[in-house]
C-alpha cells in the first residue's frame, strides 16, 4: 500500500515543480506545469497560437512539460500577470510591450507613434540584433523574453464622432494601455486619455466611462467592441509587439534541453501567430462594418499632422530611453527597408 501511495503521488496532480531531484531530462521525471495566461479571448489569433505552443511543447517533451492555457484575463491583466511571473506564481504570459515599460523603461521606444512603417520591417528589427537586445534587458526583472509575437497596428474607435483628422480627437475620453507615452501622445492630439487595464475596457465603454479605445481590428472585432462602439478609423498610430515571457525562476528550473524546446516552440508558435494575426486583421475591418461600425479613412496629410503633434512626446521619451539606443532602433528600421 505504501508503494501504491508513492506511485500515485509521483503521477498525480498537485504542485510537483519543486522536486527536481533525479530529473535528468529523461521521461522518468515528474511533469512540470506551465500556466500560460493572456488578456484576449479564445477567438483571438493570440490564443490560437498559444494552443500551438502547448501542442509543440507537450509533444516534444513527451508530456514532461504540461501547458495549461488561460484567456480573457482569467489569470489577470498584462501587468499583474507579468508581476506573477516575477514572483514565480505563473510561468508564461504574452503582454504587449507597452505595459512592460513599467518593468523595463527602454521598451518605450516601441510606443513611439508611427515608428514602424510595416509589419515586415517590425519582424526584421525585432527578430534582429536590436530586438534581441531588448529581450535581454528583461533578465534583471526575473523575466525571460523568448520571442516577439504580434498584436499589431492599433486603430482608434469611439462612439462620439468619426475621426478623420487630429482635430477630431478633441476632448475624447480614450482608454489607453498603462503606458506614459500612449497617455501623453493622446494628450498631444487633444484627447482626454485614461490608462486602464484591458480586462476593464469593455465595461468602461458600455457604461460610458470612456468614449473610445484603440486596438488592432482583430481585437476590436473578436472582443465585440462593435456592440459598444460606433466609429473606427485607420489611425494605425502605433505598432504593438507582444513579448512571449517566461518566469525566470521557472526557466532556470528546466533542463537545457527543455529550455531549448520552450524557446523553439515560442518562436515557431510566434511565426504562426504573425501569419494568422495578419490574415485576421485584414479580414476584420470588413467584419466591423458588417457589424455596424462606420469606417473613416485617415488621409496621408492627416497622418502627417498627427505625427507632427506627437513629435514632442517622442523627443521627450527618446531622452529617457537614451539617444544611442533609440538611434540603434532607427538604424535597424532604416536597414530593414
Ligand atoms: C491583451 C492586451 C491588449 C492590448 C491592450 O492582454 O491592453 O489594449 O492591446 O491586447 O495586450
Amino acid at each position: 500500500a505504501a508503494f501504491m501511495v508513492l506511485f500515485l503521488a509521483a503521477c498525480g496532480g498537485g504542485d510537483t515543480d519543486t522536486d527536481n531531484a533525479g530529473d535528468t531530462g529523461g521521461d522518468t521525471g515528474e511533469a512540470k506545469k506551465i500556466r500560460a495566461g493572456i488578456g484576449l479571448n479564445d477567438a483571438h489569433p493570440q490564443y490560437q497560437s498559444l494552443l500551438k505552443f502547448k501542442e509543440l511543447v507537450e509533444e516534444r517533451t513527451n508530456g514532461q512539460i504540461e501547458v495549461e492555457t488561460y484567456h480573457s484575463s482569467q489569470l489577470g491583466d498584462d501587468r499583474t500577470m507579468t508581476e506573477a511571473l516575477q514572483l514565480g506564481s505563473q510561468e508564461v504570459t504574452i503582454p504587449s510591450t507597452a505595459p512592460l515599460v513599467n518593468f523595463v523603461p527602454e521598451f518605450a521606444v516601441f510606443d513611439f507613434p508611427f515608428l514602424f512603417p510595416s509589419e515586415e520591417v517590425a519582424d526584421t528589427v525585432l527578430d534582429g540584433e536590436v530586438g534581441q537586445k531588448f529581450l535581454g534587458m528583461l533578465e534583471d526583472q526575473n523575466l525571460v523574453g523568448l520571442a516577439y509575437w504580434e498584436n499589431g497596428f492599433r486603430d482608434v474607435t469611439n462612439s462620439v464622432r468619426p475621426i478623420a483628422t487630429a482635430a477630431d480627437f478633441k476632448g475624447l475620453k480614450l482608454r489607453t494601455m498603462e503606458n506614459q507615452v500612449h497617455l501623453e501622445a493622446f494628450q498631444a492630439l487633444g484627447a482626454n486619455p485614461t490608462p486602464m487595464a484591458f480586462g476593464e475596457l469593455f465595461t468602461a465603454m458600455q457604461q460610458g466611462t470612456v468614449d473610445g479605445q484603440e486596438n488592432p481590428y482583430a481585437t476590436i472585432n473578436l472582443q465585440k467592441y462593435y456592440e459598444v462602439q460606433d466609429h473606427v478609423s485607420n489611425t494605425h498610430h502605433i505598432y504593438s509587439p507582444f513579448v512571449f515571457l517566461m518566469s525566470k525562476s521557472f526557466f532556470d528550473s528546466l533542463t537545457e534541453e527543455q529550455q531549448q524546446i520552450v524557446k523553439d516552440a515560442a518562436v515557431e508558435a510566434g511565426q504562426h501567430n504573425r501569419e494568422l494575426n495578419r490574415k485576421t486583421n485584414a479580414e476584420s475591418l470588413e467584419a466591423l462594418q458588417e457589424n455596424g461600425m462606420t469606417f473613416t479613412e485617415v488621409s496621408p496629410e492627416a497622418h502627417a499632422e498627427m505625427k507632427e503633434l506627437v513629435q514632442p512626446v517622442i523627443d521627450k521619451y527618446a531622452d529617457q530611453v537614451g539617444a544611442d539606443l533609440v538611434q540603434e532602433v532607427y538604424d535597424a528600421i532604416e536597414a530593414a527597408q
